[in-house]
């Protein structure tokens, strides 16, 4: 257990994928124990509560077994108060079924109500908070989309989410990954700070987050409950969690976010386009990581250059050029 922990700090740090500079190492200081599932999960019980299906071994907590038609959850049962915070979940799906034919997938929840069983991937669909979906089947026929297929969704209780389109009217982002019957480990991790949220996953076993969802504009109150909940219909799958690890993320606020009271917070999302207007990437990965200050400065820097030596050039050869039809003359 040791051992494994300070392998994984160790690849964590090590991590060159990990760009931001408020973003955890993995420090074990910032790991929040009491949102934290590990092996041998002995705070399962105490600190975390299952459902349905959900089978807790030493090694993993199985939400749902490869059979049809089981749904099972595990609920934090301590509220999180943190302004800032990143989540990385370890999981492993896997089953017997052929390609397209295995379902449904998990969801990892930070919502205001628990334990309610209901349609979305075994909760409840009137949901406050924010839901990621590992969605591994497509359930929408006219799809141009390569599934296993990532996407998140805010809601304040409003909406419910279209099993029937994989979501694909309230999602917020996603990408596609590879997730299932791999056999190495796969990861996913969810940071929500100062109104970004982000999603990366690490399926390729190259010890690096790729990112998949990265947003601005949303608000999540304090206060809420972690969750992961998983479903199987007609088709089926292991839907394995390894851990949960969630760590606080140390980032300043202004005295007067300071003074707000967060748990007051109306789930929302003030976004620049319409969730409807989402256009696929086939490619599933957006690799490259959003644009920050120094690298703005950077790419202009390399443009002027660019500019300079062009128009040194432009000016050496339009010279060079007249001088040769002087010579013609
Ligand atoms: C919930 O969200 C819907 C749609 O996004 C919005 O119209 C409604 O005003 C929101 N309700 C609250 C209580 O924030
Ligand atoms: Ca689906």
């Amino acid at each position: 257990m040791g051992a494994l922990l300070s392998t994984w700090l160790v690849l964590l740090m090590s991590r060159p994928g990990l760009v931001s500079c408020d973003l955890t190492d993995g420090n074990t200081e910032h790991l929040k124990r009491e949102h934290s599932l590990m092996k041998p999960y002995q705070g399962v019980g105490s600190q975390w509560d299952f459902w349905g299906s959900t089978l807790v071994t030493s090694s993993y907590v199985r939400l749902t077994p490869d059979e049809r038609s089981k749904q099972g959850s595990i609920w934090n049962t301590v509220p999180c108060y943190l302004k800032d915070w990143e989540m990385h979940v370890q999981f492993k799906v896997h089953g017997s079924g052929k390609k397209n034919l295995h379902g449904d997938g998990i969801a990892l929840w930070y919502t205001r109500d628990r334990l309610q069983a209901g349609p979305v991937f075994s909760n409840f669909a009137l949901f406050h908070g924010l839901a990621v979906f590992v969605d591994t089947y497509s359930n929408d026929d006219a799809t141009d989309r390569s599934f296993p297929y990532i996407s998140a969704m805010v809601n304040n209780g409003s909406a419910s989410y279209d099993h029937g389109k994989d979501g694909r009217s309230s999602e917020l982002g996603g990408c596609s990954a590879e997730i299932r019957n791999r056999d190495h480990d796969t990861y996913l991790a969810i940071r929500y700070s100062r109104g970004r949220l982000t999603v990366m996953v690490d399926v390729d076993d190259k010890n690096e987050w790729k990112s998949c969802i990265d947003i601005g504009g949303v608000r999540l109150p304090t206060g809420y409950f972690f969750g992961a909940s998983a479903a199987t219909g007609d088709l089926s799958d292991n839907h394995d969690l390894i851990s949960m690890k969630l760590y606080q993320l140390m980032v300043e606020h202004s005295p007067e976010e300071e003074d707000q009271d967060w748990s007051q917070i109306q789930p929302s999302v003030s976004l620049l386009k319409s969730p409807k207007d989402n256009i696929d990437d086939p490619t599933g990965n957006f690799r490259g990581t959003p644009l920050t200050g120094w690298k703005v400065f950077l790419l202009l820097l390399c443009s002027l250059l660019g500019i300079v030596v062009c128009a040194v050039v432009g000016a050496v050869v339009f010279q060079k050029r007249q001088e040769r039809n002087k010579r013609f003359y």
